[in-house]
């Protein structure tokens, strides 16, 4: 019997790498390569496997412990003669599925005793690239010192049309890299010595166990070119061997002018991205795919409307990469590539420009599509505009940093993209004294800065003619006030409103969450504004259409006092359709009321004033009421908000009109 204390191995120079989980309890029976513990950094989490088969005796970390290269983990007794208390290292981590490492089979058990270890110095060479010579390497991943496993990318190569990983073949030291950034290399070119734990293993490696060639099919033959235009397929290419590959990309739209080789869409295969172009120049007229459908060889991607009357054979465009590596080595590895985030409905602006193509790896593209990072908006910083995993991570930390100014939130912030105010110390140029915000002052700052961002607004002027509406409001205040209701003009208002919202049911409307759909209520509730010493309250009167003015005014004076009183319940201030903000017992001849998102209009009453009106021989002295409709111009045009004031000032100049 004899007890080993293992120790972590190289974990690629990574330091004080979190213990997440300690997968192996003291009395535990383990076999060589069973999980001992998992490490999981910034970039990857990794598992620590056994180097030796034998008893858990002692665990030297626990869950949380940060650990380096070197750091005693856990004893082990063996059945064998080994020295006691010998310290060991396992081989190597095992890379598990992360953001961006692969998942690299186990390496051979290790042997307790480093006699056994047979090394051996593996010169790995560029496989079969499809044909392509001359390709450039764009990112070495892996430097001298590195324990690599098989399928860890050694580095990455870019054609013109796609980039490519290159992977270790097996698990190994990266002793020795021939190569740097911007050589260009060809099949068959020695690009790094790899020392290998096991000479069964390494006798192995050539190029024929490096990524198998992709097969590249032929550019669509040149074509006499005639002036007479005709529609003509675009299929999908030999893609090497791949079918049902997946569409991470569409790097052009309907409409587009293309020119010949221009990209059309981009594949991924679990190593590699490939775009491919337009096999000849022409008008996209139809897309046949969308990002995330999976093709195969043949498969009709888009029609093309070409000047040439070119033979149709050209059916295929020509992958312009295809990188399927296929090692002997099991599959193991995680995804490589991954697209742009960007989608269909994505708004244009924020998708890749067709032709501008974004140069970034695999492992870059994965990062990007983890963080649903657009990377056509991500600056570049490596070689000929490349983007590097800095640059999104980068990015990530820029957008994170930013004010949050379109999700909900307790502050109100500055708008997207907008510059900030600048910050000022107001205390040079006199006392000041900064107190916090009340609840409801944040809140509706929130609110109305969320819909002056959002919608499009235009506000409508109009004036109503209330003398006569006054007079009779006059005449009956005393007989309402009996019947417990305050009246003053806004019940009117609300009645004729809701009137209005009948004959206008498109003002009765919300935009659907896509932005492309309309949502029309059967119902109608009126909020109206309440100015509490706290902020500004949104009471809403349910079914306004169905009640009488002094039920309305019963109604709006007990929510306007509860209101006051901080009294309001949840329901008391939901469900409004259109809202009434009515300053007119303050003053104003005219103000521009933000919309109450997602409802789509809202009327501002101003303090009616008598007016000069002309009657068509002098000028009479009327009773002028001013209103002010604001609404989201998406959902309603300027000639209906003009008619649904007009209407309004018709009933509310006569009310009779209600009756009809
Ligand atoms: N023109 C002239 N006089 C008006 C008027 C108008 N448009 N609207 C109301 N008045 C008169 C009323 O008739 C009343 O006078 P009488 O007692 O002689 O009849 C007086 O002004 C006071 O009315 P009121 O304010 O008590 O009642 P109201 O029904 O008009 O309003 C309410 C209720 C809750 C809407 C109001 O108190 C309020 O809070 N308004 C502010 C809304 C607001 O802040 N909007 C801005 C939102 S955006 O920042």
């Amino acid at each position: 019997m004899s007890k080993h204390i293992i120790q972590v191995p190289d974990i690629g120079g990574s330091e004080d790498v979190e213990v997440i989980e300690i997968s192996v309890a003291v009395g535990d029976s383990v076999q060589a390569e069973d999980t001992l513990l998992v490490l999981e950094s910034d970039k990857a989490s990794m598992d620590i496997p056994s180097p030796m088969s034998g008893r858990i005796t002692r665990l030297l970390v626990q869950e949380g412990d940060k650990v380096s290269q070197g750091v005693q983990i856990i004893e082990i007794e063996t059945e064998g003669e080994a020295a006691s208390s010998a310290t060991e290292q396992p081989t190597a981590a095992k890379a598990e599925s992360t953001a961006t490492a692969p998942v690299a089979p186990a390496p051979a058990p290790a042997e307790v005793s480093s006699a056994t270890v047979s090394q051996q110095r593996q010169a790995i060479y560029v496989p079969d690239l499809g044909g392509h010579a001359q390709v450039e390497i764009i990112e070495l991943p892996a430097k001298v010192g590195d324990q690599l496993q098989a399928e860890d990318t050694l580095l990455t190569l870019e054609t013109d049309k796609a980039t490519m990983d290159i992977p270790a073949p097996v698990a190994g030291e990266l002793v020795e890299l021939l190569v740097k950034e911007g050589d260009k290399v060809s099949e068959g070119d020695l690009i790094a010595y790899l020392l290998t734990a096991d000479s069964s293993a390494s006798a192995t490696i050539s190029s024929n166990s490096a990524p198998a060639p992709a097969e590249i099919a032929p550019s669509a033959p040149a074509a006499p070119v005639t002036s007479a235009p005709r529609e003509q397929e675009v299929r999908v290419p030999d893609l090497g061997g791949h079918s049902q590959v997946e569409i991470i990309e569409l790097a052009a739209q309907i409409g587009d002018q293309l020119a010949e080789d221009a990209p059309l869409i981009t594949l991924e295969t679990d190593k590699a991205t490939m775009d491919i172009p337009a096999p000849f120049a022409g008008e996209l007229l139809e897309l046949k795919v969308k990002v995330g459908d999976k093709v195969s060889e043949g498969d009709l991607i888009a029609i093309l409307r070409t000047q040439s009357s070119a033979n149709p054979a050209p059916v295929a465009a020509s992958a312009s990469q295809s990188s399927a590596a296929q090692t002997s080595a099991p599959q193991a590895s995680a995804p490589i590539a991954a697209p742009a985030a960007t989608s269909p409905a994505a708004p244009k602006a924020s998708q890749p420009a067709s032709s501008g193509k974004v140069h970034a790896g695999p492992a870059v593209r994965l990062l990007a599509r983890e963080f649903g990072v657009d990377l056509s908006l991500v600056p570049a910083t490596g070689p000929r505009g490349r983007i590097l995993k800095e640059d999104v991570q980068n990015y990530v930390k820029a957008i994170l940093q930013q004010p949050r100014s379109t999700t909900p939130s307790t502050a109100a912030s500055s708008g997207a993209g907008i510059p900030p105010v600048p910050v000022q110390d107001f205390s040079q140029f006199g006392e000041i004294e900064e107190k916090p915000m009340g609840r409801l002052l944040k809140a509706g700052a929130v609110n109305l800065h969320r819909s002056w961002l959002n919608v499009p607004h235009v506000t409508q002027f109009d004036q109503a003619d209330i003398t006569e509406l006054e007079d009779f409001r006059k005449s009956i205040k005393a007989e309402a006030e009996k019947q417990g209701a305050k009246l003053t003009p806004l019940p009117f208002i609300i009645k004729a409103c809701a009137l209005a919202l009948e004959t206008f049911p498109q003002f009765n409307v919300s935009l659907g969450a896509e932005g492309d759909t309309l949502i029309w209520k059967k119902y109608i509730n009126i909020g109206f504004a309440v100015d509490t010493p706290d902020g500004l309250l949104v009471a809403v009167v349910k079914d306004a259409n169905k009640k009488s003015v002094y039920q309305l005014a019963r109604e709006t004076a007990d929510l306007g006092a509860r209101a006051q009183k901080k009294q309001l319940k949840g329901e008391d201030m939901k469900g409004s359709c259109f809202t009434i903000s009515s300053l007119g017992s303050i003053g104003g001849t005219a103000f521009t009321p933000i919309v109450n998102a997602p409802e789509v209009a809202i009327l501002g009453v101003s303090k009616a004033s008598i007016q000069p009106v002309w009657d068509g021989k002098v000028f009479q002295p009327r009773l002028m009421l001013p209103l002010s409709l604001s609404y989201d111009h998406r959902a309603i045009n300027g000639a209906d908000a003009a008619r649904f004031t007009s209407f309004l000032s018709q009933v509310l100049a006569d009310i009779r009109r209600m009756l009809l």
